[in-house]
């Protein structure tokens, strides 16, 4: 059967949901061999576990092969009895790496997994099944991996009751699988579904998850004392498959929980009560790795209230964290969200380096600044944000978006892969800045340099619906975060690739037009809604579908500035805001110059008229007017190719994706006939080709 086990799935597999990745075929193939797992931790007995229910599930009793042998434990539950000759010898000259990675060798049929830890191996176990699905092994293999980055976190939005946000803030799938009703889920079956939401994102390289959302409302505030032992149930399951688990803390938690009168960060008895408060936590949590914080971030409190610093606001924390090896994870998405829209030198974009660049090295070592991707807020197009380069003293982690806030709410397709990838590669220090610099050393710098932790985290895209992500081909947005923040230099293409082939059972040609569409879909998505970089025609609150002056005269510092000449934002340092003087001199030059700014970025930097002549060679307006009509065009050749593919995934699969495709279509012929008529209104220019725009 295709596709792990969707219609009349085996529930002893995946109790509760789709299998996403991990199809029935690689497992079943792993489970065709003799199989022993050296070790008792819970870790290594989880995956025990794992496999005994694949071998039950692949076949009746004794069809396990006796030539295959698959030997699985971590290096000091290894002994030469238990190896045999040939995997011993082979153990002997391979390199196993000392943190969470792992290595597989091969020898005469017989397979070795192992790690100098058990998280490694549960790591290693998701290689296998990727590797397998193309066959046991017939020659030797020697394979040693490790991940190329320290922190690889999911960070969920889930709120423990619904409100105006939703259960999910910004969530496209169902509910949390974490909280319902202002309580931690702990029945059985909530349980198996953090325990099959475990299996998949370890088999990805994640290794820690935040489950509350970093709003934290009234409920949320009690995760700390009240729900914390409901808590500490979730927080095993995640330990046992080597993910950590984190919280999101609000910073006045010393006054609403503590009773004190203040949250002043520099208060003696503030960093007490967190000091005591986080030993409990650390010491109930099994696999505990600290908080997130937002602070002073749309209306959150924070250490402003105080007069304090962002870095006197994360080092209270860290200090209490410290004892526990635990880290604060603390965002930089802090803006002023009051503005006035009359004022045209605040600029959003300038933001967070403004707040944060100059405390560099004034961080305590395990904290670590979380950076949104770009400066705004997760658009389909943004520049890369300049504080990514700024910290060098810092532990920084950059911030994706899985969920598909701006990107079409996972009823579009979008892959983000491609646009975070382009992230990763981007040099800082491109065209003379410096030294290269890309987002993917700063992501790495850890692990290469040690200091500060670094690394990678994402906001979830998850939720109660069967196949996890709302669209099915969304599920490939959890497994290219996984992978890239496993290894940033991977070709996002070959991680599609690895997607479709472990997913789907597609014939080759079906397959490669299946990675090619989804591969295109991120830039066909910003076709038809985001021209050249300007972001924000959204309706505001829920954002979805077109509303072009929708953010124009509000408090968020989110405008385009159309009028009937032209549109922009002028962010040069010669007559706008000065955003593009906080990139190192090389970005900065090519940023401030229209001449020399790329297309795709040109109304970020600059306001220039309708008829400014880009470096492709047409006008801004006819560039929208072709744009918007070639996406929706776009969007009706995916439609059409799904239509050839769906034949061949399961039922589930295809009527969920040809729905979702009906639905892009619907808006993407929205988006279109409203940016045209709004720009064809503003300019009056009308499209040199003479298509309908109303
Ligand atoms: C969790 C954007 C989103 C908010 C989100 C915020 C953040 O503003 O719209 O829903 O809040 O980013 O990242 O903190």
């Amino acid at each position: 059967m295709p596709y792990g086990q969707r219609e009349g799935q085996d529930p002893s597999w995946f109790a509760s949901s789709e299998t996403c990745w991990l199809p029935a075929r690689g497992a079943a193939r792993l489970a065709t061999a003799r199989t022993t797992v050296l070790g008792d931790d819970p870790v290594t007995a989880t995956l025990r576990e794992d496999l005994q229910v694949l071998a039950a599930h692949a076949g009746a009793p004794g069809a396990a092969d006796g030539s295959r042998r698959l030997l699985v434990g971590a290096l000091p539950e290894l002994s030469e009895q238990a190896l045999g000759p040939a995997l011993a010898g082979a153990l002997e000259s391979a390199d196993v790496p000392a943190g969470e990675g792992f290595a597989v060798l091969a020898r005469d049929g017989e397979v070795l997994l192992t790690a100098a830890r058990p998280a490694g191996l549960r790591h290693g176990l998701g290689w296998l099944t990727r590797r397998f699905a193309g066959g046991w092994p017939d020659t030797d293999v020697t394979h040693v991996e490790e991940p190329r980055v320290d922190l690889r976190v999911l960070d969920h939005w889930d709120n423990m009751t619904d409100g105006p946000m939703g259960v999910v803030e910004r969530g496209y799938a169902g509910d949390s699988i974490f909280f319902a009703d202002g309580r931690v889920r702990t029945g059985a079956a909530d349980l198996a579904r953090v325990r099959d939401y475990a299996r998949l994102i370890s088999s990805i390289g994640v290794n820690a998850v935040c489950l509350n959302n970093v709003n934290v409302h009234a409920t949320e505030a009690h995760l700390l004392d009240e729900h914390l032992g409901d808590v500490a149930r979730l927080a095993a399951v995640l330990d046992a498959h080597g993910v950590r688990t984190l919280l999101s803390v609000d910073f006045s938690a010393p006054i609403s929980l503590g009773g004190l009168d203040t949250a002043d960060p520099l208060d003696e008895r503030v960093a007490a009560w967190w000091a005591e408060t986080t030993k409990r936590v650390a010491t109930t949590l099994p696999g505990f790795g600290g908080y997130v914080v937002k602070a002073d971030s749309e209306n959150r409190p924070g250490p402003h209230t105080y007069g304090r610093t962002h870095a006197d606001g994360a080092n209270v924390l860290a200090a209490a964290l410290a004892p526990f090896e635990a880290l604060v994870l603390w965002r930089c998405f802090v803006y002023d969200c009051h503005q006035d829209w009359r004022d045209r030198s605040t600029d959003r974009a300038r933001a967070a380096h403004d707040h944060f660049a100059g405390l560099d090295g004034e961080f305590a070592p395990n904290a670590v600044l979380q950076v949104k991707n770009g400066p705004m807020d997760f658009q389909v197009r943004e520049p890369v944000s300049p504080l990514l380069g700024a910290l060098p003293r810092t532990g920084v982690a950059v911030e994706f978006q899985i969920t598909q806030e701006y990107t079409g709410q996972q009823k579009h397709l979008c892959h983000l892969g491609t646009q975070w990838s382009e992230v990763l590669r981007f040099d800082l220090n491109a065209h003379g800045g410096g030294e290269p610099l890309r987002v993917a050393d700063v992501a790495t710098r850890s692990r290469r340099q040690g200091g500060s932790p670094t690394g990678i985290v994402g906001v979830a895209n998850v939720g109660t619906d069967t196949n996890w992500t709302g669209h099915a081909l969304a599920q490939a947005n959890l497994y290219a975060f996984g992978r890239l923040a496993w290894n940033p230099e991977l070709d996002p293409r070959d991680v599609l690739d690895e997607w479709v082939e472990q997913t789907f059972e597609l014939p080759s040609g079906l397959a490669g037009e299946l990675v090619e569409l989804m591969a295109r879909s991120w830039s066909v998505y910003e076709s038809y809604t985001a021209p050249l970089g300007v972001g924000w025609m959204v309706r505001p609150g829920h954002h979805y579908g077109p509303d072009i002056d929708g953010y124009e005269y509000t408090p968020w510092g989110t405008y385009h500035f159309a009028d009937r000449d032209g549109i922009g934002v002028d962010r040069t340092a010669a007559t706008g805001t000065g955003y593009a003087a906080q990139y190192p001199a090389g970005w900065a030059r090519v940023y401030e110059d229209v001449t020399t700014c790329p297309d795709e970025l040109l109304l970020f930097f600059h306001h220039v008229p309708y008829g400014h002549v880009l470096r492709s060679g047409t006008t801004v307006v006819q560039h929208v007017y072709d744009t918007h009509f070639a996406g929706v065009e776009a969007v009706e050749g995916f439609a059409a190719t799904w239509q050839r593919i769906a034949a061949h995934v399961p039922g589930t699969v295809s009527r969920n994706v040809t729905e979702r495709f009906g639905e892009q279509l619907r808006s993407a012929r929205e988006w279109r006939d409203q940016v045209n008529t709004y720009f064809f209104r503003k300019s009056g220019v009308p499209d040199a080709t003479g298509r309908r725009i109303h």
